[in-house]
């Protein structure tokens, strides 16, 4: 790996929350892609805490402060993920569902749709099925993104379909669902539009529904 990102990914590791901005910009500076750095840097490293975490090492807290940084390094990649001065294409509404408060993977997930074009509501995390509707209805977008990072929290992504279709708005959006333990084949049982791997793909996808 490279020095700048080996850096990167360590700090993060670390929760070095006040290098990690300085170490994005130095791999910046040193020309490295934006995508490379955020999937090599720092997705990667994320990953190496989720393991850490498994294993007993990580506890609660350092995933935490890992999370911050990573956080706080993205408000640096941003504006090289996202495009500016483009009008938009259409609304997204964004949120992580139900009892779940991860939420570094729904960001880079609204980022990525501010970078094709949309506006993008996010109704941040812990979001009811009841809040995702009223949104519906008061912003009317396109597309709804719902992220689900835990497997007992993955159950309110259907939940939240039945009561938008429950709701009659389920006709007047494409519904897409992501996020690390949700599937294509979960996304279909549950009556989702369309399941996304990553954030590039969720901004491609939602493209795609409104072409
Ligand atoms: Co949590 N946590 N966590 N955690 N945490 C995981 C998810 C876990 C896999 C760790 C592990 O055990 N290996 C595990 C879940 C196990 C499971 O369900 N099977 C876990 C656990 C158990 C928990 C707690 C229960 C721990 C506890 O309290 N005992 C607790 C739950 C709290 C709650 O939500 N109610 C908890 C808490 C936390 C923190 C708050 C400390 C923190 C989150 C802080 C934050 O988000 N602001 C945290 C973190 C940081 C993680 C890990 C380490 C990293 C997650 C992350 O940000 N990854 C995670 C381990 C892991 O994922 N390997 C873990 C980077 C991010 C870019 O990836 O979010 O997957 P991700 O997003 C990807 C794709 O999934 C996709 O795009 C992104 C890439 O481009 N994507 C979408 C995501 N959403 C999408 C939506 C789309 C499309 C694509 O369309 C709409």
């Amino acid at each position: 790996m490279q020095a700048e990102l080996e850096t990167l990914y360590e700090g993060i590791l670390d929760g070095d929350m006040s290098g990690t901005p300085d170490n994005v910009q130095t791999a910046l500076d040193a020309g490295l892609d934006p995508d490379v750095i955020l999937k090599e840097g720092m997705i990667a490293a994320m990953g190496e805490v989720g393991e850490l975490f498994e294993e007993g090492e990580y506890f609660v807290p350092e995933m935490l402060i890992s999370a911050k940084a990573m956080q706080a390094g993205l408000g640096i990649l941003r504006p090289h993920l996202v495009a500016s001065g483009v009008d938009p294409i259409g609304k997204a509404l964004l949120g992580t569902v139900q009892g779940d408060m991860h939420d570094i993977g729904k960001n880079l997930v609204g980022m990525m749709l501010e970078g094709a074009g949309f506006e993008v509501i996010d109704l941040g995390i812990d979001v009811s099925p009841q809040t995702f509707i009223e949104a519906i209805n008061e912003h009317q977008p396109q597309v709804m993104g719902m992220s689900a990072l835990l497997t007992t929290t993955m159950p309110k992504m259907k939940v939240t379909i039945d009561a938008m279709r429950d709701a009659g708005v389920l006709d007047s959006v494409k519904v897409m669902v992501g996020g690390a333990p949700v599937t294509a084949e979960f996304a279909e049982q549950i009556g989702a539009h369309g399941y996304a791997s990553d954030a590039g793909q969720a901004a491609s996808m939602a493209k795609a529904f409104v072409s």
